[in-house]
C-alpha cells in the first residue's frame, strides 16, 4: 500500500542514474539496519545504480505501515508473495527469522529478482543447498549475496589487506571469539532465536556463524575439520511479549517455554592451509556486550580486532626493528582504509550501521558491472557445513577424553 498523506523524505541519488528498487522483507533490527543502509549508501558514496526503498514487508499492518514511514520508503505490504512478482522490483532483501529465508529467497530468484539474505543463510545444510541451487539456476546477469556484514568493517577489510600482501606470511592460529550478554538473565524472554525450528541453532549460527565466516575469509583458507562443544545452560524462559532489538520483555508472571537451541558453542578447527583455530561463541558473556573479536598470528606478524573498538586494528609486524616490536593500534580512519575516505575526516570513526551501508555500496557495484557479489550462496553453504559439523561434533561427547582416568 502506497502513502496517502504525509510527503516522504526524498531518496537520495543522481538524477539520471538507473534505479534498483528493493522489497525490504522484515523490518525488526536486522531490517532497520539495511533499510538506513540503502537510504545512506548513495548520499556518500557514487553509485551506479540509484538504490530506491520502494516496499518494506512485514506481518502486521500498522507496524509494517510504521516501519515504511519512518524508512522513507514508498509503500509497505503484508504480502511479500505480490511483491516479488511485482515488475518494478529489482532486488529482494530478506531480513526475516531464518525459517522463512529458504521460501522468500528461491521464490525471488525464481522471479528474476536479485537477494541478499541476511545470515546464517539457512537452518540446516539441505536447506541452505536448494537456496544455492536457486541462485546458481538463476537467469544471467541475477545475484544473490549473504549478508555476512562484518566483512565490510574497515578494520578488518585492513586485516585482510595485510594478510593478502603477506605482512603476516604462513598463517599459523586463528583465534576467534564472538561474545554478547543479552541472555545472560534467565528471565531474558524466549525470542525467535532461541527456537531450533525459527533459528536453526543459538549462538552457534546466529553469531558464530560470523566468526566462521571472517575467519575463512580472512586467511583464505576454509575450515576442514572441528572438535566442538555447545551448552544450555537456561533451559526455558519466559514467553516474550514484545520485541526489541534483539531481546525485548516478558509480562510479569508470563509463562515459560522451552529453549531449543544452544546458549554457547566453542570448538577448534583445522584449517585447509595448516592453520589451527579456537572459536567461542556465547549471548552469556556478562559485561560483553558485541564483543566480536579475532587475532590471527602469522610467521611473519599478527593482526588482532574487537567490535567494541570497530575503528581499530592491532598490527604486530615481526620484521620491525628489535627496539620497535611490539602490537602497534593502527586507527582505521584515513583516507588510505578501506571504506573510509567515503566517510569523514581523520579521526572521526564509523559505527554498527557503517558496515551495512558498505555492504550496500559492494552489492550495488557488483551488480551494476554484472559480477558475482561475495559472499555467494555457495560459499554460505560452506558455512552452514561448518555449523552443521560442530553440532555433530558436540552431539557426541564420548569423543571427549576425560580426566580422570587408568594413567
Ligand atoms: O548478525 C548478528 C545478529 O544476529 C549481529 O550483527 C549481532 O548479533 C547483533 O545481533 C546478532
Amino acid at each position: 500500500m502506497a502513502h496517502d498523506s504525509a510527503p516522504l523524505q526524498q531518496q537520495a541519488g543522481t538524477p539520471g542514474t538507473p534505479r534498483l528498487r528493493v522489497a525490504l522483507i522484515g523490518h525488526a533490527f536486522m531490517g532497520r539496519a539495511h533499510a538506513q543502509a540503502w537510504r545512506t549508501a548513495p548520499h556518500f558514496f557514487p553509485l551506479p545504480l540509484q538504490p530506491v526503498l520502494a516496499v518494506v514487508v512485514g506481518r502486521d499492518e500498522g507496524r509494517a505501515r510504521a516501519a515504511a514511514e519512518n524508512f522513507g520508503a514508498e509503500e509497505w505490504s503484508m504480502n511479500w508473495r505480490e511483491v516479488i512478482a511485482r515488475d518494478d522490483i529489482d532486488l529482494v532483501d530478506i531480513c526475516t527469522p531464518g525459517d522463512q529465508h529458504a521460501e522468500i529467497a528461491i521464490a525471488a530468484l525464481q522471479a528474476g529478482k536479485h537477494v541478499l539474505c541476511e545470515k546464517p543463510l539457512a537452518r540446516s545444510v539441505p536447506e541452505a543447498r536448494l537456496m544455492a541451487d536457486a541462485a546458481a539456476a538463476a537467469h544471467s546477469g541475477v545475484f544473490a549475496m549473504c549478508g555476512f556484514s562484518y566483512r565490510r568493517t574497515p578494520a578488518l577489510a585492513l586485516a585482510k589487506r595485510f594478510i593478502e600482501e603477506g605482512r603476516l606470511g604462513q598463517i599459523r592460529h586463528v583465534r576467534a571469539q564472538y561474545l554478547q550478554d543479552w541472555l545472560s538473565s534467565s528471565e531474558a524472554p524466549l525470542t525467535w532465536r532461541l527456537d531450533k525450528e525459527r533459528a536453526g541453532s543459538g549462538a552457534l549460527g546466529d553469531i558464530g556463524a560470523h566468526s566462521i565466516d571472517t575467519a575463512q575469509w580472512l586467511t583464505g583458507q576454509s575450515i576442514d575439520k572441528v572438535s566442538a562443544m555447545l551448552r544450555t545452560f537456561v533451559t526455558d524462559r519466559p514467553v516474550l511479549a514484545h520485541q526489541s532489538g534483539l531481546g525485548g520483555h516478558a509480562e510479569e508472571g508470563a509463562e515459560r517455554g522451552p529453549v531449543t537451541v544452544d546458549d554457547a558453542a566453542a570448538f577448534t578447527a583445522s584449517f585447509s592451509g595448516g592453520a589451527m583455530g579456537v572459536f567461542e561463541s556465547t549471548r552469556m558473556a556478562l559485561g560483553r556486550r558485541n564483543a566480536n573479536r579475532i587475532e590471527i598470528n602469522g610467521e611473519r606478524g599478527s593482526v588482532a580486532f574487537d567490535f567494541e573498538r570497530m575503528n581499530e586494528l592491532e598490527f604486530y609486524g615481526g620484521t620491525d626493528p628489535d627496539d620497535a616490536q611490539g602490537f602497534r593500534r593502527i586507527q582505521v580512519t584515513e583516507p588510505s582504509h578501506p571504506y573510509t575516505g567515503a566517510w569523514w575526516p581523520t579521526g572521526h570513526g564509523l559505527g554498527y550501521e557503517h558496515v551495512f551501508t558498505h555492504q550496500v555500496v559492494d552489492l550495488v557495484t557488483a551488480i551494476a558491472a554484472g559480477t558475482q557479489p561475495s559472499p555467494t550462496f555457495a560459499e554460505a553453504v560452506q558455512v552452514q557445513q561448518v555449523l552443521d559439523a560442530v553440532e555433530r561434533s558436540a552431539a557426541d561427547e564420548s569423543r571427549l577424553t576425560a580426566t580422570t582416568g587408568p594413567a
